[in-house]
């Protein structure tokens, strides 16, 4: 089991996607080895306890339809007792030890004095913008720094949306009026490993109208040097870079005050 004070050590982050994937791991591992021992256990007695035609014993201690088979203190109290027991255990370990780990998932790794980058993402028929700190915005395409912490404040500008992105393990609404918050790392072995450049798809999870299936986008993971010297030529650019994608049909994008981020310490 793993101590979730120890996950949140600036230098031994772990990425959502791999928390998630360890519980999964988990969840599926012991949910196949308890599923055999109870199916072969059932199999098994129903084996043993076959109508093979034979008389049943005098002293045979049927079970009765809607009573529990105590056995009044005899072995068969002792397996029910032990197969309570143990299913017990069972449960509460898994509810501790993931519930420790979605506390994790939900504050995100301490940064210490490295401080996070937060990011504004505002959904919009049929795309996503993102408000950096220093006002530079961008259309679908967020360009982030590797090993860094960054946080996404997620609203939109019409209907409802949702933000995910399944490489990532995020996904969080996206809601006119209401900020929702996700984080991710990615780190830059994951980014070398990748070339230098380290891609993943963004889609739309809510179904938002009709260019919903067409709502992509993509967040791009460079080494921390390249990114600084981009976002470096951003600065004091306030309009949206590159118009890849389908523009919003309600005109020029609201900056409103939850736009205007800020490098939290
Ligand atoms: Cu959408």
């Amino acid at each position: 089991m793993i101590d979730p004070i120890t996950l949140q050590q600036g230098t031994d982050w772990r990425a959502q996607a791999e928390v998630f994937d360890e519980i999964f791991f988990v969840f599926l591992t012991l949910g196949t080895v308890i599923g055999i021992i109870v199916v072969s256990y059932t199999l098994w007695n129903v084996y043993k306890y076959r109508d093979d035609g034979s008389e049943a014993p005098e002293d045979f201690d049927a079970p009765v339809v809607g009573e529990l088979p105590t056995g009044q203190g005899g072995p068969k109290a002792k397996k029910l007792f032990l197969s309570f027991g143990l299913s017990a255990i069972v449960v509460i370990s898994l509810v501790v030890y993931a519930y420790g780990l979605l506390l994790y998932v939900e504050d995100g790794p301490d940064t210490g004095d490295e401080g996070d980058i937060e990011i504004t993402v505002e959904g919009y028929q049929f795309g996503w913008e993102y408000f950096y700190p220093n006002g530079h915005s961008e259309m679908n395409e967020l360009v982030v720094p590797a090993d860094q912490r960054i946080d996404l404040k997620i609203t939109s500008r019409d209907v409802w949306h949702n933000f995910g992105s399944s490489d990532l393990r995020i996904k969080s609404d996206a809601i006119p009026g209401e900020t929702s918050e996700t984080w991710f790392t990615v780190s830059s072995e994951e980014v070398q490993e990748q070339g230098g450049e380290a891609t993943y798809l963004v889609e739309c999870f809510e179904l938002c109208g009709s260019g919903h299936s067409a709502m992509k986008g993509q967040i791009t993971v460079i080494p921390q040097d390249e990114w600084e010297e981009w976002y470096a030529g951003t600065e004091g650019d306030s309009e949206g870079a590159n118009s890849s994608n389908v523009e919003s049909d309600l005109g020029t994008p609201s900056v409103t005050g939850s736009a205007v981020g800020g490098v939290s310490a």
